[in-house]
């Protein structure tokens, strides 16, 4: 049997009733890609991992990673990452919001364009961020927009994005940077070595939450702030300890 070209890594917290329509999905758009996807589940409560192992036991394209005692996208998508083989590594949110049909494109730019890294944008021609929840959502993610391209010079109009697709050889050359804290690892991948990966960016449609909630707390904000502080201090002060 031929191995994945693309490893799907999906964090999921709480996510039970979104994990079998996600996979149908996958299953409906990328029909001639050879693909795997992997959940990463901080032990949820609702059972998302019961769910998980049911389908991976009658489709060998779903695995999943099951974490006792820790919390963190950020985290979750590395060990997900290093626990796959495919030449190239996805990354998408596991509640829905993300629409599959970019992750064709993305790998088109990676395949056939030269691009080390597709990012999914709300935010150039095509796109939408009508899916955030409320105008303080939007406040938000245009705050955290405007700290990464003004502050630390990330070049995406959509820094914020939770879905990108990135070739292994690039993700391995930075994973021991990463710091695994927080919940925007795109930004932390980016920042690791600022400048040197070729960018394309796909529209994305970002969709509403339909099953099961946010988990963008203020505890979240906050570790996002400090993420792009020390970032900050770090680009402005090179020889600092920050
Ligand atoms: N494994 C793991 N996954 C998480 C954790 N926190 C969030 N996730 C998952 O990460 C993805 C994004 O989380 P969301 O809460 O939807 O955050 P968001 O999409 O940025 O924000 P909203 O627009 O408010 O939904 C979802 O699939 C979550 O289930 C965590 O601590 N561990
Ligand atoms: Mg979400």
């Amino acid at each position: 049997m031929a191995s994945p070209e693309i490893s799907i890594i999906v964090p999921c917290y709480n996510e039970v009733e979104n994990i079998g329509p996600l996979v149908d999905a996958l299953e409906t758009t990328l029909t001639d890609i050879k693909w795997e996807v992997i959940f990463v589940d901080d032990n949820s409560p609702d059972g998302t991992i019961e769910v998980v192992r049911k389908l991976a036991q009658n489709n060998p394209a779903v695995r999943g990673l099951h974490r006792i005692g820790r919390r963190g996208l950020s985290s979750a998508v590395i060990e997900g990452a290093l626990s796959s083989s495919a030449n190239i590594i996805a990354v998408m949110d596991g509640d829905l919001q993300h629409d599959e049909s970019c992750l064709r494109d993305m790998i088109t730019a990676i395949t056939d364009k030269g691009a080390d890294i597709a990012v999914a944008s709300r935010h150039i021609e095509g796109g939408s961020s009508n899916g955030l929840s409320d105008g303080w959502r939007h406040f938000l993610s245009q705050g955290g927009i405007w700290a990464a391209q003004k502050l630390l010079n990330v070049p995406l109009t959509d820094p914020m994005s939770g879905f990108f697709a990135i070739k292994r050889a690039c993700f391995t050359e930075r994973a021991a940077l990463l710091g695994g804290q927080g919940f925007k690892i795109l930004l932390d991948i980016m920042l690791a070595r600022p400048g040197t990966l070729k960018i394309h960016e796909v529209p994305m449609m970002f969709r509403n939450r339909l099953h099961g909630k946010s988990k963008l707390s203020h505890g979240v904000m906050l570790s996002f702030g400090r993420m792009i502080i020390t970032h900050f201090f770090k680009k402005a002060l090179p020889h600092s300890r920050t």
